[in-house]
């Protein structure tokens, strides 16, 4: 092997055909550890083992997200499809696909489209062709690997013709904090360009806080496991060495800020070692890490969110429950 092909396979994760960086993950990981307020991203979570926990998670009787999404897309893909009336479907955050496939199905239209599925990982892009190429044969599939950083540089930029669709399923949008928020309401945007629609899954306030608590809390305690392998990820790819199980799983539903957290929190002082960067952090009794922070909207503040962007809500689709919500917006005021 050249010497600097053994570089690029070095410093690249082995697992998966990921494309963030190993000395990236170690030193993003440091700086949320050195905080006075622990944080971890939750982009971490989803390793091979993180997908499939998150795929469990789905089946829960307590995480409505995913049903209530899947009844939207069954009930209005007839209606999506014909308001936005799409020569181009962008998926950013594709997964396997099924979403898009429900909402393709439910609407009985894939001729003359063409379906740019964007993931980060390789194997869920195989997935997901594999699925549409069996299900869905007349549909063209252009699949982009790139994560949520990097979408925009890899899918065509739209032309001021191109009736383009871009969904982003599951809610993803409230994963992260309202500075970098805004920011990737722009690219979305853009991304859409100004005759396209973007069709975003919206996690809906709930009257009932422990609604939420317990969606991200369950009995079998899938979403703790979940969010300890967080820890997993961080000791296999940073030869670090977090005791998981000195850690214990924990949600709390912030008020003011309307989104849930999961956090991580040290039963006892310890310290970890970090063997990648050779250095050690340190942990004080009850001690906490946080995982994610995921948005829950009202219509009003998800209408002011979008108008951020120069977006505009058009049809605020929700399920029987109104637990959660597929709104279409498009550019204007
Ligand atoms: C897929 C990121 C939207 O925030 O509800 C599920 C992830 N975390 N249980 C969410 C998740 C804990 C999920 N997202």
């Amino acid at each position: 092997m050249a010497a600097s092909s053994r570089a690029e396979a070095a410093s690249h994760s082995s697992h998966d055909g990921e494309s963030y960086d190993r000395y990236e993950l170690a030193y993003d990981v440091l700086d949320g550890l050195t905080r006075p307020f622990k944080e971890l991203s939750s982009r971490f979570l989803y390793d091979k083992r993180g997908a499939e926990l998150f795929d469990r998670i789905l089946g829960l009787p307590e995480y409505y997200q995913g049903r209530a999404e899947m009844e939207i897309l069954r009930q209005q893909g007839t209606l999506i499809m014909s308001f936005a009336e799409p020569d181009e479907l962008v998926d950013v955050g594709a997964g396997s696909g099924v979403k898009t496939k429900t909402l393709l199905e439910a609407a009985g239209r894939t001729s003359g489209l063409r379906y740019f599925p964007v993931d980060k990982s390789l194997a869920m892009l195989r997935q997901c062709i594999q699925q549409m190429e069996r299900d869905l044969p007349d549909l063209a599939v252009a699949p982009v690997q790139a994560d949520f950083d990097s979408f925009d540089g890899s899918v065509p930029a739209p032309t001021r013709e191109t009736k383009r669709l871009v969904t982003m399923f599951g809610g993803t949008l409230g994963n992260l904090l309202p500075g970098s928020r805004l920011r990737f309401w722009r690219k979305l945007a853009a991304l859409a360009g100004p005759r396209g629609t973007l069709l975003l899954g919206v996690d809906l306030l709930n009257e009932d806080p422990q609604v939420t608590e317990a969606a991200y809390d369950d009995a079998a305690g899938v979403t703790s496991a979940f969010n300890k392998n967080l820890l997993q990820v961080i000791n296999d790819r940073l030869e670090a060495d977090f005791d998981v199980a000195a850690f214990d799983h924990l949600v709390i539903f912030d008020d003011a800020n309307g989104w849930i957290e999961m956090r991580l929190r040290a039963r006892h002082r310890c310290r970890v070692q970090i063997g990648l960067l050779d250095r050690s952090v340190q942990f004080e009794p009850g001690e906490e890490i946080r995982t994610e922070v995921s948005a829950k909207y009202s219509q009003q503040d998800f209408e002011r969110e979008a108008s951020w962007a120069g977006m505009q809500v058009r049809k605020w689709l929700t399920d029987s429950a109104s637990q959660f919500a597929l709104p279409l917006l498009t550019a204007g005021r």
